[in-house]
């Protein structure tokens, strides 16, 4: 038998979160960078993801050179723990220059703000040896119909990637679709539009995308058609595993915490396909529960995995020529009982 495929895990140092909400501070003290790499460590993952920022803080005030020294700096803390470096995403919802959007605000001046930011970030993750940069575009979208126009949204997103690609010729962009939050709707919702962006810009081969369970979600989507169709254009670069409890706030929650049979699916759809083979990582894009304890913190992250792994042996073990014979003859009811036998442990 084939030596079944071992996946790699992942989270960033957002995930160890400290609780803040919109209506009220954090409860839980903030934490070093070092503490969260011990802590990653600690609990067996593989590899972390970073923000520009997250690599190096207050990143606008920072020249070129100490960019490259903070972020060397960071590389050899990742390289004696062993962590690999899977990802930097461009933070450009924070600034007051993306107040109206990054790469489509209707200020020149912000949008050029925008691009070179993303430029610096490309140069953070050449530095760090990860040839992946992640783009959830947060702030491109509209607040109103009215206050931009959708079709040069288009153009100026696909302007950005392009300057973006040419920077750096080894570098792959992975967009992050969600539907809305913060905007009201954004501008690239979902995996669909991710990958007909790509096809304008001047290396689509370059430009792939990254599923999130919740944003799926909240854009009305099954994350596991998500997976199966980015992974038909072989574009599934990365992965953002959480849940969603409906259609409300994006809530990050732990892994199939929600709805466990939207995430054996999900599992099942990375399997069938083979996501991981070529080196990408399963990330958990989960925060703890705003009341957690300290001493509870890393709960969610380990708990994630531990789904997931679970679920796993659930796919593998799966009836799949019991669920075939079903299919043939049209009894769905019989196959969906069996899934839920299935998971239920019947
Ligand atoms: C928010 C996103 C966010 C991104 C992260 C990486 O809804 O999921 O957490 O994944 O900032 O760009
Ligand atoms: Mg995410």
């Amino acid at each position: 038998m084939a030596k079944q495929h071992q996946y790699k895990f992942c989270f960033g140092p957002w995930n160890l979160s400290e609780g803040q909400d919109p209506y009220g501070p954090t409860t839980r003290p903030a934490q070093t960078f070092d503490w969260k790499l011990d802590q990653l460590k600690k609990l067996g993952f593989e590899a972390m993801m970073f923000h520009d920022d997250d690599v190096v803080p207050d990143i606008d005030r920072k020249s070129g050179a100490q960019i490259k020294r903070e972020s060397k700096e960071l590389k050899k803390k990742l390289d004696d723990a062993g962590v690999a470096p899977e990802m930097v995403a461009p933070r450009l919802w924070f600034s007051p220059m993306t107040i109206d959007g990054a790469y489509t605000s209707n200020d020149p001046k912000c949008r050029k703000y925008a691009i070179d930011r993303s430029l610096r970030c490309i140069d953070i993750a050449h530095y760090l040896g990860t040839d992946l940069i992640v783009l959830w575009l947060a702030r491109e979208g509209t607040y109103m119909r009215e206050a931009k126009s959708g079709r040069r949204s288009v153009e100026l997103i696909v302007e950005a990637l392009d300057k973006m690609l040419g920077h750096d010729k080894s570098i792959r962009l992975s967009i992050e679709p969600k539907p809305n939050e913060p905007m009201d709707h954004a501008y690239v919702p979902t995996i669909g539009h991710a990958l007909a962006i790509a096809q304008l810009t001047r290396d689509p081969k370059r430009v792939g995308c990254l599923i999130e369970s919740a944003h799926a979600i909240l854009a009305g989507l099954d994350p596991a058609d998500e997976i199966d169709f980015a992974m038909a254009f072989g574009k599934l670069w990365s992965l953002h595993l959480n849940d969603q409890n409906g259609l409300k706030f994006d809530q990050d929650k732990p892994f199939g915490s929600a709805n466990l049979r939207v995430a054996f699916n999900q599992v099942r759809a990375l399997e069938r396909n083979g996501y991981g083979k070529n080196g990408e990582y399963v990330c958990f894009d989960v925060h703890p529960f705003r009341p957690a304890k300290v001493e509870h913190w890393l709960a969610h992250l380990d708990n994630s995995r531990r789904t997931f792994l679970r679920l796993l042996e659930k796919v593998r073990k799966f009836d799949e020529k019991r669920a075939r014979q079903f299919i043939a003859d049209r009894n769905y009811a019989a196959l969906d009982q069996m899934v839920l036998e299935h998971l239920m442990g019947g």
